[in-house]
């Protein structure tokens, strides 16, 4: 696709501008030494929570160990990675020794406790930005300082059902509206492949402690791509559901105007099988909307790949390393399935960014926008001024990162322009999709950045963005790492409703390709 004279020299200026910035940043920020987690050395770690809920049931290992092994590896990494922001390990304890005994008094059979607990025993960790009951939610937010929740969110209440252990909550980015997990109230994590590089966000606090070992399976969210991102900067699994399909209830912020249509709470774990189950058990009674128990037959599947988003002024080219990953991807699926993958390009993915701003910030249903993001800064206390807040963060006196302030600063309209690009886009895309389609995108168009560089670049997000504005599932895949030792992956979308065929391909992907690695060993 051709971009317009005027388009190149924006492209030009823009990247030219952030490429200076990033200098500038290089030159003038404290060396931090590159550091990574210590390998994982207990096998209990390295099993996928299904198997591990079947061991538990089956009395091959006590709950208790499997809780004690998960709490040692959190208190081995977690200085290095600060993922985790608030522990609940003595409850978490008793919690396991309360499943053992019900698993001794078990008189129904080993099935029927599968079929009612199908997790029971297994440990998990929570985004900090859901209600966990007895923990802060805070998003980040220094004024929620101290705030504890009350109840669950329904789908942490859902995974506690089904007899999941939470283990503790994991750090965000302020809001929930940013790609690194920074605030003020808990400080910054690391990625655990690097630890000067960024975990992704912003449900970055999970990614780390997942693919560090510190948990096996997770919950997050995606407004924007806040469960891919950080999946594939830390190299794991993360599916971001069709919409309206998992409770987003009882997390901060809340969805506003037709943002509800874009946010999708979902899974997030280091093994692709654990997925489609904890799918079906977040959807609740909402799972029979899926086909999760029909056997998919990939071979039957049609395959499309998109290279980039057409050469958007505002995104940077994606790595070279990245391109390659998604060539592999297709060169086994065409030699192991017999299939065609077709290449296909959508002229309006290059207004990804500008179609999810637009997105964002259109009315509900009944004509209601969205709120402020300074409300939300806010949070029901005392007014956020955002240029008095730009003025103290200059001085280092802001309860406010930066990434907020400027998004309360930029205050976005819905573009008439945009949206019926984004729905020509939509036309074409659930066209081509249909029931049977799967296409594959690149997660991000570069491997995890340093710390704090994505200031500069703030618009490569849209490769995940534009599948929240299109409402389409999607599932994160790791593709083994990089020359530097960094994940590599590929999003791999489905048509609405069809997030089975995406399940599908990701189990195919973690067999051919490897799935999770361990930083510790890289
Ligand atoms: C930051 O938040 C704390 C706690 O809510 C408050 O006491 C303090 O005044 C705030 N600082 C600024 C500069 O707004
Ligand atoms: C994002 O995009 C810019 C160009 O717009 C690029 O210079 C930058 O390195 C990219 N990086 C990330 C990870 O944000
Ligand atoms: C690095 C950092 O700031 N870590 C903090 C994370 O949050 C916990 C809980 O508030 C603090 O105790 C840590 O100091």
């Amino acid at each position: 696709m051709g971009l317009t004279a005027g388009e190149r020299i924006v492209q030009w200026l823009f990247r030219a501008v952030s490429s200076f910035f990033c200098a500038l940043f290089v030159l003038v920020s404290p060396r931090r030494k590159a550091g990574k987690v210590a390998p994982v050395t207990e096998s209990l770690l390295l099993i996928p929570a299904v198997q591990l809920a079947e061991k538990i049931r089956r009395k091959q290992v006590s709950c208790v160990e499997v809780v004690q092994a998960y709490l040692d590896r959190i208190q081995q990494v977690n200085p290095l990675l600060n993922a985790m922001v608030k522990d609940r390990f003595s409850a978490a304890l008793a919690e396991a020794a309360q499943v053992d005994r019900l698993i001794e008094e078990e008189t129904g059979g080993e099935e029927a406790l599968a079929d009612r607990l199908p997790l029971l025993g297994v440990p998990f960790s929570v985004k900090e930005s859901f209600f966990l009951q007895g923990m802060p939610c805070s998003t980040g937010l220094v004024s929620r300082a101290g705030f504890v929740a009350s109840k669950d969110a329904p789908a942490v209440a859902l995974l506690k059902r089904a007899g999941a252990i939470p283990l503790g909550v994991t750090n965000t980015s302020e809001l929930c509206m940013w790609l690194e997990s920074s605030n003020h109230l808990y400080g910054i994590t690391n990625n655990p492949y690097d630890t000067t590089r960024i975990c992704g966000g912003s449900s970055g606090g999970e990614g780390s402690i997942l693919a560090s070992g510190g948990s096996v399976i997770g919950i997050g969210s995606d407004i924007g791509g806040s469960i891919r991102m950080p999946c594939f900067f830390n190299g794991i699994f993360g599916h971001k559901a069709t919409p309206g399909i998992i409770c987003n209830e009882g997390q901060l912020p809340p969805s506003s105007g037709l943002q509800e249509d874009l946010l999708s709470t979902g899974p997030m774990c280091r093994y692709a099988e654990d997925l489609l189950p904890m799918l079906k058990i977040m959807a609740g009674t909402n799972a029979d909307k899926l086909l999760l128990s029909s056997e998919v037959d990939l071979k039957k599947l049609r395959f499309f790949t998109v290279v980039d988003d057409g050469g958007s002024p505002w995104t940077s080219p994606v790595d070279k390393q990245l391109v390659e990953a998604q060539r592999k991807v297709i060169q086994h699926l065409e030699a192991d399935l017999g299939v065609k993958v077709k290449e296909m390009s959508f002229p309006q993915l290059k207004y990804s960014y500008q179609i999810w701003d637009t997105c964002m910030a259109l009315p509900d249903k009944d004509g209601k926008p969205p709120q402020p993001f300074v409300e939300l800064m806010a949070d029901g206390g005392s007014t956020v001024w955002p240029v008095w807040e730009l003025i103290k963060w200059i001085f280092g006196k802001s309860n406010h990162t930066i990434p907020s302030i400027g998004l309360a600063l930029m205050n976005s309209k819905p573009s008439p322009f945009y949206l019926k690009e984004k729905e020509a886009l939509q036309h074409d895309m659930d066209k081509v999709l249909g029931t049977d389609g799967v296409l594959l995108y690149p997660s991000h168009p570069l491997l995890a950045p340093k710390h704090h560089h994505p200031l500069f670049t703030i618009y490569n997000f849209s490769y995940t963005g534009i599948f929240n504005a299109l409402g389409l599932p999607v599932t994160q895949c790791p593709l083994g790492l990089s020359e530097e030792g960094l994940p590599l992956g590929v999003q791999v979308v489905g048509g609405k409703l069809q997030d089975h065929l995406t399940l599908a391909v990701a189990l195919y992907l973690e067999k051919t390709f490897g799935g999770w690695r361990d930083p510790g060993t890289t």
